[in-house]
């Protein structure tokens, strides 16, 4: 994505697209990083053709957030990284909690409770031989900086995600890491978003047909981030729901909140952008219709692919709440069988299971929208802070079912858009630094509602319905908590 900034302007082009399809091997599920790592390549060449030769001013990485790559004291990668998805980390929860109890756990961290947290990973990692083997760790978005600039840093908002940073102080939580028995000399120094982080190598300029130097600004390298920069928000009184593959719903705060109440809503703070606090809960988003269109594509074959835009408008023509499930529950983070596992947990409800993709899709829209609903009760009643409006930004926002049922479950008017709020932020952040605006988040968030089209959902219907849509699943329900 090519931004273009000026104190009143902000454009966004697309130069190019490329797909990330992890792959299994040996019954691991490993991310493709070096095909990852060419289409940035392919990406960057597509910006300089796109400048015409006039150039980039900085570059900006974001990504999902947990994962890492392994190097050998050269700076080898030493094994593809692993998946976040994969089942490596069953069972490294209760050796965790043996060391260290939760309580301890989130008083030090205020990280939610989610089983592929950076902490379990590399505990699930001890003893291998690549773990045994490596001289540094990099986060996903700083092991790509560091092969475009040659140099090694930890990115402060994804560091968050790792469970060892404590949020209070914004530093590593190393009494955390000494009980689990995680080295943290592994990590590279912190640098923080808008911190300069080198400039593209000789290499990566002849490739892509840039011109020396182009800086690399570290930006809010968590996707997410970069997203609640991208919040077109007005006022001070606004939720957000970063919508695309995960739902990540909440508030944004000046200091984390690490009540005992709050571990066991398992709500997270992770750390954002200006010394914020991202105050949410993950709740498991598209990535559950996503994986639903696989496996019927996969029954289907070939032949007959999924019509997306079919499908939606029929599921907002199917009966409302029918049967709903719990969108926080951790049992649908895995891929495969989707459809099956979202009848089984309506069948074990005591709901009705549905017999169509249309009627899937919705129990899986309404579904979200309740865990939407109950994430912003929750995030208001934990931190006392009261919402006037809720902003779905990401690639759901341009679900307009998804986005209307969450305006009917919250009973809050939504404004959606932008799609691209990650990129929009991760833009924003390297134009301050690099002087093209100025200000603080509000003054970024103005700019962004004169210049982004959005659109408004006012809240309809009859809002006791999704009190008792709630019932149904009980108090247990959008957590994820483990005990
Ligand atoms: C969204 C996201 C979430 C994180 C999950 C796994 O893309 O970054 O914020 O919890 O992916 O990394």
């Amino acid at each position: 994505m090519v931004g273009e900034v000026a104190r009143d302007r902000l454009t966004l082009h697309e130069v190019h697209r490329f797909p990330n399809q992890p792959t299994r091997v040996l019954g691991t599920l490993h991310w493709n990083v070096l095909s990852l790592y060419q289409g940035v390549l392919d990406g960057l060449g597509a910006a300089a053709a796109h400048t015409r030769g006039s150039g980039l001013t900085s570059v900006g990485i974001d990504t999902w957030a947990v994962d890492y790559g392994l190097l050998a004291a050269d700076g080898t990668l030493l094994a593809n990284p692993v998946h976040y998805r994969d089942t490596r980390t069953t069972g490294t929860a209760e050796r965790a909690a043996a060391a260290l109890p939760p309580p301890a756990l989130y008083a030090a961290t205020g990280l939610q409770h989610l089983p592929f947290n950076t902490i379990y990973q590399l505990m699930a990692a001890q003893g291998t031989p690549a773990l045994a083997a490596a001289h540094r760790l990099l986060l996903i978005p700083d092991l790509i900086a560091y092969w475009l600039t040659g140099e090694a840093g930890t990115e402060l908002t994804n560091a968050s995600t790792t469970q060892l940073i404590d949020p209070r102080t914004r530093d590593w939580a190393r009494p955390v890491a000494k009980a689990l028995g995680i080295d943290l000399t592994l990590f590279p120094p912190l640098r923080r978003p808008g911190d300069p982080a080198g400039t593209l190598r000789q290499d990566v300029l002849a490739e892509t047909g840039l011109t020396a130097p182009t800086p690399v600004t570290a930006v809010g390298s968590h996707d997410t981030a970069s997203a609640v920069v991208g919040v077109p928000a007005t006022t001070p009184d606004f939720a957000y729901i970063a919508t695309g593959t995960w739902s990540l719903a909440g508030l944004e705060l000046d200091a984390p909140v690490l009540t005992e109440a709050s571990r066991a809503a398992n709500f997270t703070n992770e750390l954002g952008v200006d010394g914020t606090v991202r105050y949410l809960r993950n709740i498991m988003g598209l990535w559950m219709l996503q994986e639903c269109v696989r496996s019927w594509d996969a029954r289907g074959g070939l032949a007959s692919r999924t019509d997306l835009t079919a499908l939606l408008r029929e599921a907002a023509e199917a009966t409302p709440l029918r049967s709903v499930v719990d969108a926080g529950d951790p049992a649908f983070i895995a891929p495969h069988d989707m459809p099956d596992r979202i009848a089984d947990a309506c069948r074990r409800t005591g709901q009705p299971v549905p017999r169509t993709p249309a009627e899937t899709t919705r129990c899986v829209l309404d579904s979200l929208a309740l865990a939407h609903r109950r994430a912003i009760e929750d995030a208001q009643r934990l931190s006392g802070r009261t919402v006037g409006v809720v902003h779905i930004v990401g690639g759901g926002a341009r679900n307009e079912l998804l986005c209307r049922l969450t305006a009917d479950a919250c009973g809050l008017p939504v404004v959606a858009g932008p799609a691209e709020a990650a990129a929009l932020g991760n833009v924003l952040v390297q134009a301050r630094t690099a002087g093209s605006v100025s200000g603080g988040l509000a003054e970024l968030r103005t700019l962004l509602h004169s210049t982004q089209p959005l659109r408004q959902y006012e809240p309809t219907g009859d809002h006791s319905a999704w009190d008792r849509a709630a019932a149904r699943l009980g108090d247990a329900q959008v957590t994820g908590q483990a005990t």
